[in-house]
């Protein structure tokens, strides 16, 4: 199948996780394959800018460790308006630790009688306890998370245990979410090259029911996979902006043609091309405009 002149309804019969639908078939719905980069220090900030951008966006992206008044109502809050406003929560975590242990020891006849089971395998190391626990609980609340590929597929694998094991503590249904592997970054110098791409890839092939997409700059070929054999992922862009071509700390922006026309791209993730705006609403139905259109013109609409 070419994926690329599919529609993103009809690529989420090619998916199993439950995020990758919910997402593919949001953006049909919604009319927009457009992300914020809410990267706000404040509380009051983030809010006002879900409720802000949030009609035009099918994701929003947060940084939930750069805001200095973080609270558990700034989630209530955060998840009342992605339910008002129909898009999905993405903790840009950029995950890099590792995911099991080398030889899990067995650990629970040793735990004192005192101390209650954790709710996550106990064969999890870092990366479990950076999306279940914390302060953040980033699990609890981010529907898609991301993770850098750099220590290999055990990373995937500690995520995993944690993300698609949980349920909804009103409902007890399964909340499935979903990863995104960092394949390329925008950045100028970034280290992200050679055979770096086609091996995250060749990662999440094997791990589909989790990962259904990447960070990346362009879609990634398919070598090696068999012909009619070829899996679908989703790819969200950030590096975009129309008015600039870069920041002085590296940023390299592209347009959403460049990304949604040229590369194969998904979903454009703007930053400080939305937020940075002196009006908000127009651009972020500038942008809007333009990615979809893009995305219509991709798939001969
Ligand atoms: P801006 O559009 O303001 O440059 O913001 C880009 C956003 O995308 C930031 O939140 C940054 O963390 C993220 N990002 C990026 O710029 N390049 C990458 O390769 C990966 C990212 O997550």
């Amino acid at each position: 199948p070419n994926f690329l002149t599919m529609s993103y309804t009809e690529r989420a019969a090619h998916h199993t996780n439950q995020t990758a639908k919910d997402l593919l078939t949001l953006m049909d719905r919604k009319k927009t394959n457009l992300s914020i980069a809410a990267d706000v220090v404040s509380k009051d900030a983030l809010l006002k800018l879900a409720d802000t951008f949030g009609p035009y966006i099918c994701v929003f992206k947060t940084h939930i460790d750069i805001i200095t008044d973080f609270d558990e109502d700034l989630i209530t809050q955060l998840k009342a308006l992605s339910e008002k406003h129909d898009f999905l929560i993405f903790e840009d975590r950029k995950f890099a630790d590792i995911g099991k242990k080398q030889n899990p020891p067995s650990q629970t006849s040793s735990l004192p009688s005192n101390i209650p089971p954790t709710p996550f395998p106990q064969t999890g190391n870092t990366v479990v306890h950076q999306y279940a626990s914390g302060i953040y609980k980033i699990a609890s609340w981010s529907h898609i998370t991301n993770a850098h590929p750099i220590p290999g597929e055990g990373i995937i694998k500690g995520l995993a245990s944690v993300g698609l094991n949980l349920f909804s503590p009103t409902t007890a249904s399964p909340l499935s979410r979903g990863l995104l592997l960092l394949a390329e970054m925008s950045s100028a110098g970034a280290l992200t090259t050679g055979t770096y791409p086609s091996q995250a890839y060749t990662m999440a092939c094997k791990n589909r029911d989790f990962v259904f997409g990447f960070i990346g700059q362009r879609r990634l070929s398919s070598e090696g996979t068999e012909e009619g054999d070829e899996p679908d992922f989703v790819y969200l862009t950030p590096g975009v902006q129309m008015a600039s071509k870069g920041d002085d700390l590296g940023q390299q922006y592209r347009t959403p043609e460049e990304v949604v026309l040229e590369s194969g791209c998904d979903v454009i993730i703007v930053g400080r091309g939305l937020y940075g705006a002196k009006d908000s609403k127009k651009a972020a139905e500038e942008y809007r405009r333009a990615g979809w259109n893009a995305y219509l013109k991709r798939i001969g609409m």
